[in-house]
């Protein structure tokens, strides 16, 4: 069974999700760069190993990253995942990790990469927003595409709405990312693109505002 290191920065709802899936895989360890990450209880709750490194602890990026790869290379990981981590992460780490670094991102990449994505996707009235994994690259949210999901926007959302809307998303198909990988069933293909050995696909467009 394949090793999985997760990280962290705070609520862990989706590591929540993570470690209730029932993976054919082994959670060695979560790992926050606060201390005060509430998912680290959660974490703790299931008995998985947990560690802190604090990014404040660390002069530059370049040695946080160093010190968080060690910890994490101590649990042998076959894949690493990024789950609402928040810190940006040098070409060095990403290199270090490809082809088992993934995240997921409150947006459908490549619209709406960085922060904020829920309020700036209200502010430009787009009727179809949602979520994405993709592996990490050195390139800021914009490696190759795992599996989306798309949700409407409501004419009454708030920032908040729109958000637990997003996540409710976010928590069915992160497992199913993570599933893939353990199976084998994801391989990289050319020009960057992910290829599902066992493709679905779905039958259904999501229309929004709906049809009359
Ligand atoms: N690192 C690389 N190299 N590539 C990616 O695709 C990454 C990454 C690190 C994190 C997650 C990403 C997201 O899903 C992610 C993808 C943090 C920031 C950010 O600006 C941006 C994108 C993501 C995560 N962080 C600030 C920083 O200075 C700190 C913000 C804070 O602490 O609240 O690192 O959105
Ligand atoms: C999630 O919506 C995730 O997509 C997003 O933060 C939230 C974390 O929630 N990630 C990012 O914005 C990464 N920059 P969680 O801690 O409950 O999983």
């Amino acid at each position: 069974m394949k090793n999985i290191v997760i990280l962290i920065s705070g609520r862990g709802s989706n590591m929540q999700a993570l470690l209730e899936a029932r993976l054919p895989c082994n959670i060695a360890a979560v790992i926050s760069n606060r201390a005060d990450a509430e998912g680290l209880n959660i974490a703790q709750a299931h008995g998985i190993h947990t560690a802190v490194i604090a990014h404040r602890d660390y002069a530059d990026r370049g040695s946080f990253d160093a010190a968080l790869a060690k910890t994490i290379d101590r649990y042998n990981p076959d894949i690493v995942v990024l789950a609402g981590f928040m810190r940006i992460l040098t070409p060095g780490f990403v290199e270090h990790y490809r082809g088992r670094l993934i995240n997921i991102h409150p947006s459908l990449l490549p619209a709406y990469s960085g922060l904020d994505t829920h309020a700036r996707a209200l502010h430009d009235g787009v009727k179809i927003h949602g979520c994405t994994v993709h592996f990490v690259t050195a390139d800021l949210d914009h490696g190759p595409i795992i599996i989306q999901a798309a949700v409407p926007v409501a004419r009454d959302d708030t920032e908040q709405t729109l958000a637990a809307r997003v996540l409710r998303e976010e928590h069915r198909i992160y497992p199913q990312a993570v599933r893939w990988l353990c199976t084998d069933q994801i391989e990289l293909g050319g020009q960057g693109r992910v290829i599902l050995k066992c493709r679905k696909q779905i039958g259904t467009a999501l229309i929004s505002p709906g049809l009359e």
